[in-house]
C-alpha cells in the first residue's frame, strides 16, 4: 500500500534535450562582419528598405533600437518605448531610422534601414490602417506621415508620394510579434491577414519576429540558449506559422535590449541571424528591380 510513488509521475520537462535549429553561439563575429560589410548589389538602390509591422507594443521600435546597439557595439539610447500594458500604440509617426556607423566625419550610415510603423490595434478605426501598410510597402508614404486611423492616405494628401524611387520602395516586411502574449485578437489576425496577401501580391519577402523570449519562458529567461530548446517556444512558433501563414522557417525567435546597459553575446547572436536573413531576402528582392 504505503508508497505513493509508483503512480507518480515526473511532469515532462519544459525543454529538449537538443535544440532544433542549429545555431553558433558564442560565434558573433562569421555573422557580425557579414552584416557590417553588406553593401546592395543593385546600383541603383542605395539602402535596403525593412518594414516592421505588428500589434501595439510587440517590439518593433525596440527592435531596431536593439539592431542599433549591436551594430554600433555599445547600448544605443533607449527608443521611444511603449509601455508594457499599452494598448495604443506609442508610435505613431512614420519615420526612417538610420544607423550611424562611427563616430564625428568619419561616421557613414549603414545600408540597411527600417521603418517603424505605428502598431495594429484591435477593432476598426484604431491603430495603424493595413491599407497604409500596403502603401508605405510601394513607397507611397512620405517621411514624418502621422497615420489616421480612420483613413488611409490618400492621393491627394501632401504626405502622399506620388514618383516612388527604388529606394523609397520596401524590400523586406517584417513582422514583429511578442511570444508573452496569450492570444492574437481575431481583429488583428485579419489585419495582419490583409497585410500578408498584399505583400504577396507585391512579391516583398516577408518573416517574422517572435519578441520577449525571455519574458514567456523561464528556461529562456535563465538561460537564452535554450531558446530552440524550449517547448513552449516551438509551440508558440508554429502556432505563429498557423495563424499568419509565414512557414516556421522564416520566424526567428528574439531577445531585444529592453533594459541592459551592457550588450549580450546570446542576444547577439539571434538578432544578428535574423538580420542576416532579412539581408539575404532583402538582397535577392533588389535584384530583380
Ligand atoms: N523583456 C523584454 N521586453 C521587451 C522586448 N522587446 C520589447 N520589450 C518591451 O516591450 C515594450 C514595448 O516595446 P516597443 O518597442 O515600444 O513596442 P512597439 O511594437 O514599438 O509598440 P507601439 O509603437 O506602441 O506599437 C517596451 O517596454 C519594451 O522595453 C523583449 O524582447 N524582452
Ligand atoms: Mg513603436
Amino acid at each position: 500500500m504505503g508508497g505513493s510513488s509508483s503512480t507518480e509521475q515526473t511532469p515532462p520537462s519544459p525543454t529538449l534535450v537538443e535544440q532544433w535549429r542549429t545555431v553558433s553561439w558564442g560565434n558573433n563575429q562569421e555573422d557580425l562582419q557579414y552584416v557590417r560589410r553588406y553593401k546592395p548589389e543593385n546600383s541603383g538602390i542605395k539602402h535596403l528598405r525593412v518594414l516592421l509591422y505588428g500589434p501595439v507594443g510587440a517590439g518593433k521600435s525596440t527592435f531596431i533600437n536593439s539592431v542599433k546597439s549591436i551594430l554600433q557595439g555599445r547600448p544605443a539610447i533607449p527608443a521611444a518605448a511603449s509601455a508594457i500594458t499599452a494598448t495604443r500604440s506609442f508610435t505613431k509617426k512614420y519615420q526612417t531610422h538610420k544607423i550611424k556607423e562611427g563616430r564625428g566625419s568619419s561616421a557613414t550610415v549603414y545600408p540597411v534601414v527600417f521603418n517603424d510603423i505605428m502598431g495594429l490595434e484591435e477593432g476598426t478605426n484604431c491603430g495603424v490602417h493595413p491599407e497604409d501598410i500596403k502603401l508605405a510597402m510601394m513607397g507611397h508614404v512620405k517621411e514624418g506621415h502621422l497615420f489616421n486611423p480612420l483613413a488611409p492616405l490618400t492621393e491627394k494628401d501632401p504626405d502622399y508620394n506620388q514618383t516612388p524611387s527604388a529606394d523609397d520602395k520596401i524590400h523586406v516586411l517584417v513582422c514583429l510579434l511578442s511570444a508573452n502574449a496569450s492570444e492574437i485578437k481575431e481583429s488583428v489576425l485579419d489585419k495582419m491577414n490583409n497585410v500578408r496577401e498584399m505583400a504577396n501580391d507585391l512579391g516583398i519577402p516577408h518573416i517574422m519576429i517572435i519578441t520577449k523570449v525571455d519574458e514567456a519562458c523561464p528556461e529562456t529567461e535563465k538561460n537564452l540558449r535554450n531558446v530552440y530548446k524550449s517547448n513552449y517556444l516551438k509551440r508558440k512558433m508554429k502556432e505563429f506559422s498557423s495563424k499568419v501563414g509565414i512557414t516556421v522557417n522564416c520566424i526567428f525567435p528574439v531577445k531585444n535590449y529592453s533594459h541592459e546597459i551592457h550588450l549580450n553575446e546570446d542576444v547577439d547572436t539571434l538578432i544578428l541571424s535574423v538580420l542576416k536573413q532579412i539581408i539575404d531576402f532583402g538582397d535577392d528582392f533588389i535584384e530583380q528591380l
